[in-house]
């Protein structure tokens, strides 16, 4: 089913995931353990504030998108525990990480969309779609068996469940959306795509 983003994200959809070099990077093995590390400590970072947003997405959901956006953050509550087991078997303390300029910019540019009025539940639903969306299309390009794990974790066949259910409950919402609304809406979604790039950027490039 096609979506009302759909003909608007591809170019910087693929840019922030399938074709960024941090992710060619790990599929050749040219990425460095350091380079990973950093970006395993920032996401870890950004996944404990994303907990936050997705909260926020449920707290403006209709009763039909309920079961969906609980699972989802019961999820990243396994996340967490993973990324702290994979932080410990690396010897990363999770208490010194500092996040970057572009960490914290992204997590404070989702923060302010929970802050700002009228934010409504379609926008905060297809942002959230579009993190999640980027993350399954990059590391479904991943084809180094020694990241096997990473890439399992987001591209698995249950994980591309959730983005068509997620990709679903828009559809449904967005039958009742202004033409403004929507162009609103895919303004913010090219911005995604940016703090992404960035992320990415910032892992391996310091
Ligand atoms: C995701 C992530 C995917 N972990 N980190 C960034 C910077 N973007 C997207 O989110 P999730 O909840 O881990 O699937």
């Amino acid at each position: 089913m096609t979506s009302f983003i759909d003909p608007f994200s591809n170019g910087k959809l693929l840019q922030a995931s399938s074709e960024h070099k941090f992710i060619k990077m790990v599929s050749n093995g040219e990425i460095s353990e350091e380079q990973f590390n950093t970006w395993l400590s920032q996401d870890y970072l950004f996944v404990i504030k994303y907990v936050h947003f997705t909260a926020f997405v449920l707290q403006n959901a209709p009763r039909r998108d309920y079961s969906l956006l609980i699972n989802g953050l019961s999820v990243l509550s396994d996340e967490l525990n993973w990324f702290e087991t994979k932080l410990k078997e690396r010897n990363i303390n999770p208490e010194k990480i500092i996040p970057f300029p572009e960490n914290t910019n992204y997590q404070n540019w989702l923060l302010n969309l929970t802050l700002t009025k009228p934010t409504s539940y379609l926008m905060m639903l297809t942002i959230f779609y579009g993190i999640e969306l980027c993350y399954f299309k990059a590391w479904k390009e991943v084809k180094n068996e020694k990241y096997k794990e990473f890439s399992n974790r987001w591209s698995s066949n249950e994980f591309g469940k959730y983005i068509d259910d997620l990709q679903a409950a828009i559809n449904e919402e967005s039958k009742k959306s202004s033409n403004d609304e929507k162009k609103e809406i895919i303004e913010k979604w090219n911005i995604i795509f940016e703090y992404e790039i960035n992320f990415w950027n910032s892992c391996i490039t310091k």
